[in-house]
């Protein structure tokens, strides 16, 4: 089955591809301009999907993400993307966390909420989240987005030093692809 991706990101897109089973083509959906202006990661989801849907015209897929950091009182969070400015890129933004903690190890973890809907039709939402550290300094050239900085302790790397498969099996959006694709077949009639 066909499910339309509705992201202007290619790291998320690049993961959904790589760990979709087969039978499940993840296809590009042409940019469109959403708003995104909810407070959760659940809301941006939903209004992201339901935004998508409506051009697409088909089955869409939508994922909000960002990292919480506990030093500093769950940020980024939804404002991950644009940490830095609204056009920040991915070093901006991982200048600005470091600069943030000052040389401090800190607690966070990412989230992942993927919105399935059809147009006019949110259908669900899944979330995932996978807790690790942020480091004083970068480490690895994988993923993309905060990876380099996020340590996970169980395989005792940062996301930007595990291959795209390791990472899936154990990141927030892993997790959520997982819990979405067991409930997918059930909306694709
Ligand atoms: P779309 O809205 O077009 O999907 P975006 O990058 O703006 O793209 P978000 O608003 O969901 O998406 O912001 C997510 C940000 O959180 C992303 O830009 C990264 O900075 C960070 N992020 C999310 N998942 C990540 C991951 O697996 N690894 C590293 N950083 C991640």
């Amino acid at each position: 089955m066909r499910l339309y991706v509705a992201t202007s990101n290619p790291g998320k897109l690049a993961e959904f591809r790589r760990g979709a089973p087969a039978g499940i083509e993840m296809v590009a959906a042409e940019p469109v301009d959403c708003p995104e202006t909810g407070a959760s990661f659940e809301a941006n989801a939903r209004q992201k999907a339901l935004c998508y849907a409506a051009a697409v015209r088909d089955l869409v897929l939508a994922d909000d993400s960002g990292l919480e950091v506990d030093l500093l009182g769950g940020a980024p969070g939804i404002y991950s993307a644009r940490y830095a400015g609204e056009s920040a890129g991915d070093a901006e933004n991982r200048a600005r966390l470091l600069r943030e903690l000052g040389g401090r190890r800190a607690a966070a973890r990412f989230v992942c909420v993927i919105a399935l809907a059809r147009p006019g039709e949110l259908l669900a939402t899944f979330r995932g989240v996978v807790e690790g550290v942020i480091l004083e300094s970068e480490r690895g050239a994988e993923g993309f987005g905060y990876d380099p900085l996020f340590f996970y302790p169980p395989l005792g790397r940062t996301f930007a030093e595990m291959s795209p498969d390791e990472k899936f099996a154990c990141s927030h959006r892993g997790q959520a692809f997982r819990a979405m694709s067991e409930k997918l077949l059930a909306f694709s009639y």
